[in-house]
């Protein structure tokens, strides 16, 4: 059995220190390219049927309707018992509230007198929500997607899922998605149901924008959209999901290992890092790999993912936040004593688990923070999804006759700076009408 490789940081060279954090390089990207832009093209040709015969080829069943029916979410319904619908509700809660305390107020400002400035917010009027269900079912990314979208107020909110086998969509995403007001879900998945989304079909309406995790098709699907002018925005390019867990001698092998095998779970590709300072922790932590994976039901992804994980043995824990900082990873546990005194040192996550009792899988969950997050690398200059991504922040400006006439001069010099006098014009106009008005 493989388990992840025990470095010595301080051993490395630069060059390995580069490649050891390396993700791994996406093959085929040009051989994917192509075949998804003929899913595209496809879809936007022939539209639902299209999109009914990748459904048989890809997800394995004939659908007789694309959208979920009425009879269906009451079925729905009825499959989850109190106790999931009690979470699922809990969640709901919790991620609504962590999102409205986001919603910021308009600005306005007096930049100089008699010049108004403003800064007014507008949800985006239509959004696709893309729900995947490729190694498991995500009623949570339904969660994470559609309540933002809700509290923003965008109008138009549809979700796409891929179907069961067995015709159906998994029904803890439909109760998900209709507790967080969806009411139009569509069985679909992959790359032609980002199309679908961002160019519209017969039964699938055509959206601004389209959010949500998902496998390189689907990526793929929206960084091409998106590059189009006639296709949709998207929120954020993923990639395979990642943990970098900071430890010091005061961690607990069992919970670091716990955490590990968590983000492993996801898919065979999911990066796992550990960095920490006591060698023994890291020792222990591989024996705790070892013992946990065996009682885990997804043992063989886990021991695929496990395979490639990577811990780091550094001299300090100012190395280790450099390390991560490097690295930056779409989320970052911190299990060390006094977890929260090193947040200043932190640059680049997408999102920070601080100390014992804070395991990612709340963060996934139900804690309030969104789980859509820059993977990659992205957090260096990206940030996991918030109320701003379904909003536009429209600015706004108003001047008196005062307000030209104090300020319309120095636009002039610029204008003429940058030699484009019809500029400069649109402002002299009106200042020679100011004058001749003012003269007695
Ligand atoms: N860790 C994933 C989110 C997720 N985990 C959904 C479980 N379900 C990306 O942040
Ligand atoms: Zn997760």
């Amino acid at each position: 059995m493989t388990l992840p490789a025990l470095l010595d940081w301080s051993q490395l060279s630069a060059s390995d220190r580069l490649k050891a954090l390396q993700r791994p390089a996406q093959e085929n990207v040009d051989a994917l390219n192509a075949s998804v832009r003929q899913i595209i093209a496809d879809v936007r040709a022939r539209g639902d049927t299209a999109l009914l015969e990748y459904t048989q080829r890809f997800d394995g069943v004939d659908l007789a309707a694309l959208q979920v029916s009425d009879a269906e979410f009451t079925s729905a319904a009825a499959a989850l018992n109190e106790d999931q619908l009690a979470a699922l509700h809990r969640a709901i809660a919790n991620v609504s509230r962590f999102h409205v305390a986001q919603l910021a107020d308009p600005i306005r400002i007096e930049t100089s007198p008699g010049v108004v400035c403003e800064r007014h917010y507008r949800p985006i009027d239509s959004v696709g929500l893309y729900v995947p269900a490729g190694v498991a079912p995500l009623p949570s990314a339904a969660i994470m997607l559609a309540v933002p979208a809700r509290i923003a107020g965008c109008p138009t909110r549809i979700v796409c899922t891929p179907p069961r086998k067995d015709g159906t969509a998994d029904p803890a995403v439909l109760v998900a998605a209709r507790l967080c007001g969806v009411e139009r879900i569509f069985k679909v998945g992959g790359a032609q149901a980002i199309a679908a989304m961002a160019y519209g079909t017969h039964t699938i309406p055509k959206v601004d924008k389209v959010f949500g995790p998902g496998n390189a098709w689907v990526t793929a699907a929206k960084l091409l959209a998106a590059n189009d002018a006639d296709g949709a925005a998207l929120d954020l390019p993923a990639g395979p999901s990642e943990v970098l867990v900071i430890a010091d001698e005061s961690a607990r092998a069992e919970f670091v290992a716990a955490d590990l095998l968590a983000q492993a779970e996801h898919s065979i590709d999911a990066q796992a890092i550990l960095v920490t300072t006591s060698k023994t922790l890291a020792q222990e932590t591989l024996l705790q790999l070892e013992q946990q994976m065996q009682r885990l039901d997804r043992e063989s992804t886990l021991r695929k993912s496990i395979a490639h994980a990577r811990i780091f043995v550094v001299d300090s824990l100012d190395v280790a936040f450099d390390v991560s900082n490097s690295y930056a990873p779409e989320h970052l546990i911190v299990q060390t004593r006094n977890a929260r005194a090193w947040l200043p040192k932190i640059r680049n996550a997408g999102s920070v688990f601080l100390g014992t009792w804070t395991p990612e899988t709340m963060g996934d969950y139900c804690s309030g923070t969104n789980h859509v997050l820059p993977t990659y690398g992205f957090a260096r200059a990206y940030s996991g999804l918030s109320m701003t991504d379904f909003m536009k922040r429209i600015t706004v400006q108003e001047l008196s006759d005062e307000g030209l006439r104090d300020l319309g001069p120095t636009a002039v010099t610029i204008a003429q700076l940058e030699g484009l006098d019809a500029h400069a014009n649109a402002v002299q106009v009106r200042l020679r009408h100011l004058e001749a008005a003012a003269r007695p």
